[in-house]
């Protein structure tokens, strides 16, 4: 019998949606869990994700590298920004990374009910479906979204793993249904719909250039998961 997925399109709508005994995938394309699993292909020993701008100070001053933004902009006192080009294994090898950032970390502190809790985005979407597959737990893809409200980045990636598991896994409520037929009307669509994202426009005015980055396949191939507070490469446990 097939695995059920389903599909959070907004933290808001999180409190809805049971998470015991399943696997959450947290997905934040841009750009949390993609520079979450850039940190730690480049050899950090893990990202912890923090809540708070605060929280993170205090953990930088016990000693720990810091990254992460608000309203896509770099804290000043930051070791980090949120580009996942910044965490270069010069910089991250064999260190921990407390992250904060306005949507990613925040998906990741509300699923913490969940069975499992991984982080997906393209830049490891193979290792994300292989590890689902391979699994006989459900699963709740887990959008980030911007500050409550749906994004189409997000969407993408939940439509597009959700397409991938289709041997394997069954849409049990309408939003994972809905993207799967939006999924059906997107091949070749990929870059006109990015073009339109909320957040891509964000970047334009910011001047950030990540979003070729952000939505490369496989170039990050690790299985980030959550362990006593802190996100580690399965693949290297
Ligand atoms: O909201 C987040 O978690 C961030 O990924 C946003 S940004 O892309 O860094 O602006």
């Amino acid at each position: 019998m097939a695995n059920s997925i389903e599909v959070i399109l907004s933290p808001s709508l999180s409190p809805l949606y049971e998470m015991d005994g399943k696997i959450c995938v947290v997905i934040d394309v841009l750009r949390a869990t993609t520079t979450l699993c850039a940190a730690l292909d480049n050899g950090a020993s893990s990202v912890i994700p923090v809540r708070d701008v605060e929280r993170a100070l205090e953990l930088q001053k016990e000693g720990l590298l810091v990254g992460g933004e608000r309203n896509g902009i770099k804290i000043p006192e930051f070791d980090f920004g949120n580009s996942p080009k910044e965490y270069l294994p010069e910089r991250v090898a064999n260190k921990h990374i407390v992250l904060t950032t306005t949507n990613g970390t925040r998906a990741i502190d509300l699923s913490e009910q969940a069975q499992v809790v991984i982080a997906g985005s393209f830049v490891n979407i193979t290792q994300v479906v292989d590890y689902l597959e391979r699994s006989d737990r459900p699963v709740v893809l887990f959008c980030a979204g911007w500050k409550n409200k749906v994004n189409l980045e997000d969407s993408l990636f939940a439509a597009e793993v959700i397409s991938r598991l289709s041997n394997t896994h069954q849409e049990i409520e309408d939003a994972g249904i809905l993207l799967s037929q939006w999924r059906t009307n997107l091949v070749g669509k990929k870059a006109e719909i990015l073009d339109k994202a909320s957040h891509v426009q964000r970047f334009r005015k910011l001047g950030v250039t990540d979003l070729e980055y952000c939505v490369s396949e496989d170039i990050h191939p690790v299985l980030p998961v959550l362990i006593d507070g802190k996100m580690v490469d399965q693949n290297r446990r």
